[in-house]
């Protein structure tokens, strides 16, 4: 079951239920900011302080930020324009009782090309299941070749930063934006300051461990995973965001970042995909 939810700003929303689970997806972004299982909690962070209007992006869930991450591009905003862009909801298919897939479509427009002056579509898919699968699939329509980054920038609700690690990224060196340097360490990552990480060259599994539950990250297309998780200062200073709010989450980014540019040559595509199941 589905259906279209348009708040007072005008603001849309489709809300899908199966006998496994229930998500949020808004039109704008693609952006998917609550997958609940039936036996659990919305596994996806969410803000008490987001907003849901035009043109600003809901701090939480998962906001796609395509076609570049971060803001080493100065025509380019943050993270890109895709999670403030308006997609078009092209399908619902309810796969079979438990399992139900959303596709949604992006195109470039004149306001997109005055940007980022490219040919493109944007195909986003769900599979709202026992597990939740999300892919980015970028195709190429220009005559030349031309670069993305992007990242799925997952915001995971969790018990109390405190009780968590996160496996899987040790021994892989890791640009830290905070220090404007490269490492590598040995151990599972426990979160005990601020921390704005690019892990680089990274496998295609990496492991959230909470108290009670153990969530794995699957990821296809990528070769960089961020982890981020503000601490207290920024928290306290970041948009839509309260000051204890970096108790409450972590951010673990299925990423093709920095140097991890991907190449999209031209008339073919590229596709990013996370499977998250726990
Ligand atoms: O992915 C980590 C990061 O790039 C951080 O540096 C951080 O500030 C953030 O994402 C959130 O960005 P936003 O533009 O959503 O405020």
């Amino acid at each position: 079951m589905h259906k279209i939810i348009k708040n007072e700003n005008g603001f849309e929303y489709i809300e899908v239920k199966n006998s496994a689970a229930k998500a949020k997806i808004a039109l704008q972004g693609a952006h998917i900011f609550e997958y609940t299982r039936q036996d659990k909690n919305n596994l996806l962070w969410l803000s008490e302080k987001s907003v849901f209007e035009q043109g600003v992006a809901i701090r939480g869930g998962i906001p796609l930020c395509w076609p570049r991450f971060g803001s080493l591009d100065e025509s380019l905003q943050q993270h890109g324009f895709a999670r403030v862009s308006m997609f078009k909801l092209i399908n619902v298919n309810e796969l079979n009782e438990f399992s139900t897939e959303v596709l949604f479509e992006l195109r470039d427009t004149k306001e997109s090309r005055a940007l980022w002056n490219h040919q493109f579509i944007l195909e986003v898919k769900m599979v709202i299941s026992q597990t939740l699968s999300i892919s980015m699939k970028t195709k190429n329509l220009d005559e030349k070749d031309f670069m993305i980054t992007q990242a799925f920038h997952t915001y995971f609700s969790i018990s109390n930063i405190q009780n968590i690690s996160i496996k899987g990224l040790e021994n892989k060196f890791y640009f830290d934006t905070l220090l404007d340097d490269k490492h590598k360490e040995d151990q599972a990552i426990k979160v005990e300051k601020e921390i704005d990480r690019v892990y680089i060259d990274t496998d295609d599994e990496v492991f959230l461990i909470d108290k009670d539950k153990n969530i794995k990250l699957h990821t296809l297309g990528s070769a960089s995973t961020v982890v981020w998780n503000p601490w207290i200062e920024k928290s306290a200073k970041m948009s839509y965001m309260s000051k204890n709010a970096y108790k409450e989450f972590v951010c673990i980014e299925s990423a093709n970042a920095f140097d991890d540019f991907v190449m999209v040559k031209s008339k073919k595509t590229h596709t990013l995909s996370l499977t998250i199941s726990f």
